[in-house]
């Protein structure tokens, strides 16, 4: 995969998009837009943004942590994303997905492919994020019919497990994306179908199917035995209900559930038009430069000159110079614009760090904080 050298660097994204849209423009759209969408695009240049507005009908998530203080957003694949910590009750909690509601494949009587649902979504985890079983997007309250009937509190949706891979669930049944399939420090799209999926099976029974970078994944369950999602019930973004500690401590963007079973085809698309700034219902939002603090679409000494102002202080926007969604504006978010700068506007830069400085300035802590440019790394 010519992406995985790319790490979190949106104009090595960008590059690589446009590479693809020389051989190919994106994708016509030839599936419907999603059921509830999850852009994350309001909260970036305004933090006091506290629910998960879905897009589409409304079907928004309440953050749970009455504190605010784990909730924060920065730049995405697509847009803004939602920056979570990870701490206890630091998840949107939905009430329901009502669209999903009754969806039934059908597998004995007249199936029609496309019958399902699909889960979308962006993911993206630091080296210092600790491991174990994390909930990207779950369900226990949904009531799902398998060959033994009518069940609620089963488990459905995907949380990132280990490490590195995804597990999926449908009916609480558990199927794992490939082994290192998830990196660190990296954007990866991942995404669940459950449905009939099959064009090629006499009988289309319902599939699950997990796609990893737009890569289906090894462990295909041709036949789930789960014939109807009766009720939706609530969903978590960002954490599983069961078991505590399992709020997800990373980066989400665009998060998607379909009310119909998508294709190989269709995945592609949405991770192809994801580098290109395209959501999953299709709007071409755009991408945000990791240094462009001033959204101008370019990196340059005024993005620098808006972090310097602003050192040390608490921020409530992306556009203070609060370029990795901690709330404040310090020396990672100066490391974060120093890597996206281009050679001389980081010259320039650090050249200002010789020029007196009236009172003991926070500068002073970037000279003695050593090699600034050695780091690549996102902090948090
Ligand atoms: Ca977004
Ligand atoms: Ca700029
Ligand atoms: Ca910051």
């Amino acid at each position: 995969m010519i992406y995985s050298k790319y790490s979190r660097n949106n104009a090595g994204v960008a590059a690589v998009a446009l590479a693809i849209g020389l051989l190919s423009a994106p994708s016509a759209w030839a599936f419907n837009p999603p059921v509830a969408h999850y852009t994350f695009d309001q909260g970036v240049d305004d933090y006091s943004v506290v629910t998960a507005i879905d897009s589409a009908n409304a079907n928004d998530g309440v953050w749970q942590n009455v504190g605010f203080d784990g909730l924060a957003y920065t730049g995405g694949v697509i847009g803004g994303a939602v920056s979570l910590r990870g701490a206890t009750d630091d998840y949107f909690l939905i009430p329901s997905i009502p669209q999903i509601d009754g969806i039934e494949p059908t597998p004995f009587t007249a199936p029609q492919l496309g019958v399902g649902i699909t889960v979308s979504a962006w993911m993206y985890v630091d080296d210092d994020a600790p491991s174990g079983y994390k909930g990207i997007f779950k369900s226990r309250d949904v009531t799902s019919e398998n060959i033994s009937g009518v069940a609620t509190g089963r488990d459905w949706g995907l949380a990132w497990e280990g490490g590195d891979h995804i597990d999926t669930r449908v009916h609480s049944s558990g199927v794992d994306s490939n082994d290192g399939s998830i990196t660190r420090n990296q954007w990866h799209h991942v995404a669940l179908v459950w449905g009939n999926v099959d064009a090629e099976a006499p009988a289309i029974p319902p599939a699950s199917v997990i796609y990893v970078d737009g890569v289906k994944q090894a462990n295909v369950v041709e036949n789930t035995e789960v014939f109807n999602l009766v009720t939706s019930g609530a969903w978590l973004i960002g954490e599983d209900s069961c078991c505590g500690g399992r709020e997800f401590p990373g980066l989400l963007d665009d998060l998607a559930m379909f009310g119909e079973a998508l294709s190989d085809a269709d995945i592609a698309t949405l991770y192809s038009n994801g580098l290109s700034g395209i959501d999953a219902a299709g709007n071409a939002t755009g991408i945000i430069l990791p240094g462009d603090v001033n959204q101008d679409e370019s990196v340059t000494i005024a993005d620098f000159n808006i972090i310097r102002d602003n050192m040390g202080l608490a921020a409530t926007a992306r556009s203070q110079g609060d370029l990795n969604g901690n709330k404040r504006v310090d020396l990672n978010d100066f490391r974060v614009w120093l890597d996206a700068a281009p050679a001389a506007a980081a010259a320039e830069a650090l050249a200002t760090f010789s020029l007196p400085i009236p009172e003991p300035s926070s500068l002073l802590l970037v000279l003695a904080t050593g090699p600034l440019s050695a780091s690549r790394r996102r902090a948090r």
